[in-house]
């Protein structure tokens, strides 16, 4: 047995599943999930030395590349001055104004220490400024393991077949709706019979959790028009898009502004940081100003802000936004040439530098799109791809990332190793 194979053994016997978040079981594609080591530039070294091209890339957060020597810099200097004061810092401060300084709906921000605790919060707080119950989110979109979002959840419920955990109480569960993505119509339907409970519509503005999918034309700005129709608080979740699809997120690529915004992810550079902000009347609600309780004793830790400071300025440099869709563009057209020489049905969606080949054919526009998909044939792939040194999601259902540490050469060499799979599979 390799070292991946005795550590995940060992891990085992004391942690669930053996891993602290379920997707990284492989559960979706079989075998032992890798252990690693070490991260540099667009490269993962496991336990055993072998090197590999990363694409997922933390799923999400490491949009410089691991280890980028600014981020190492900022947090090594950080945590020479202590890790937590559970008191306001400078950082605080700064990283509240690049956040509002990009994200052009986001007057105000709280900063908190996962995506998960920023959806929640935000979902509270719509809740606390309408002073209605109920949420409307979509089928295959992902906000977070919180109980009224884990309804039909994407990535992991979705990869492991559960579209509603356990435990979620039935209470609870009532308080949300579930629409199709993509569908306005059954947004339309859902107000016209609740629109006088529904406190807030959550979204991903670009889906991630059922793997890449756009929004179609019109979708975004139908859902800003019916919830303001309807005096509902649009929630965008950027946790995944926000500072990777445009330096101000979704919102700013498609040109819609939501009430509330969640982020985290590339916005933590790595380290365990969420934020979620918005219009100041709604957030001004936010305890210690307004009634609405949130609170964490890590919330804007100074080693976590350090590393979101230092990410953000690093993307703040001319051009690297273009770059970023360059690469990603010069990825998918090498997916797409090893898919049609192949033979193999499938199609690539991307947004930007995220993206994700599904085994099925286009256009995926929502969960429905799915139903007949083979996930077997995207774990034969991955473990092709494995072989081949290269690192991407053990799930159909999530997305490839490309950072600003790939190189054209990493990028062929990516798209050399697919065809060659693929021929495999
Ligand atoms: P976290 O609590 O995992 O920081 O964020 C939850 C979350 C919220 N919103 C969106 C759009 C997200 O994508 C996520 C987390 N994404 C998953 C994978 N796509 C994280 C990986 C995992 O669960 O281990």
């Amino acid at each position: 047995m390799n070292e991946s194979g005795e550590l995940f053994q060992r891990a085992r016997a004391l942690i669930p599943g053996g891993v602290n978040s379920p997707v990284r079981a492989f559960g979706a594609v079989g075998g032992t999930p890798l252990f690693f080591r070490e991260g540099r530039g667009s490269r993962l070294i496991d336990v055993e030395g072998r090197e590999y091209i990363d694409l997922v890339g933390s799923w999400g957060p490491l949009i410089l590349g691991h280890a980028h020597p600014d981020v190492v810099e900022a947090v090594t200097a950080a945590a020479r001055c202590g890790t937590s004061f559970g008191a306001p810092t400078r950082a605080e401060v700064e990283l509240a104004e690049e956040i509002v300084g990009r994200m052009p709906s986001v007057e105000m921000v709280r900063l908190v220490s996962s995506g998960t605790e920023a959806a929640m919060s935000a979902a509270r707080l719509a809740r606390g400024f309408t002073g209605r119950d109920r949420t409307i989110k979509f089928a295959g979109c992902y906000h977070g393991h919180f109980d009224a979002f884990l309804i039909q959840a994407g990535s992991g419920a979705l990869t492991f077949g559960v579209p509603s955990s356990p435990g979620v109480p039935a209470a609870v569960a009532s308080t949300t709706f579930l629409a199709a993505y993509n569908d306005l119509g059954g947004v339309e339907e859902l107000f016209e019979r609740h629109g006088s409970e529904i406190a807030s519509v959550i979204v991903e503005p670009v889906a991630g959790n059922m793997g890449t999918v756009p929004p179609a034309a019109g979708f975004l700005e139908g859902l800003r028009e019916v919830t303001a129709r309807y005096g509902a608080i649009l929630i965008f979740d950027e946790v995944m898009t926000g500072f990777r699809v445009a330096r101000g997120g979704a919102q700013e690529r498609y040109g819609v502004m939501p009430d509330l915004t969640v982020m985290g992810k590339v916005v933590g550079g790595g380290l365990p940081l969420g934020a979620f902000g918005g219009r100041a009347e709604i957030l001004r609600q936010l305890a210690p100003e307004g009634p609405v309780y949130q609170a964490g004793t890590l919330s804007g830790n100074p080693l976590a802000t350090a590393a979101g400071l230092a990410t953000l300025r690093a993307l703040g440099g001319d051009g690297v936004y273009q770059d970023l869709e360059a690469k990603g563009e010069r990825l998918q057209a090498g997916l797409e040439r090893a898919v049609s020489s192949s033979g193999v049905t499938g199609v690539v969606q991307r947004v930007g530098s995220m993206m994700t080949l599904f085994f099925a054919e286009g256009p995926i526009r929502s969960m429905e799109s799915l139903r007949s998909l083979d996930p077997s044939v995207y774990a034969r792939f991955f473990h092709a791809m494995l072989r081949r040194g290269v690192y991407l999601p053990p799930s159909q259902y999530e997305a490839f990332f490309v950072s600003l540490a790939h190189s054209s050469g990493d990028i062929d060499r990516i798209a050399q190793a697919a065809a060659e799979a693929l021929a495999e599979i």
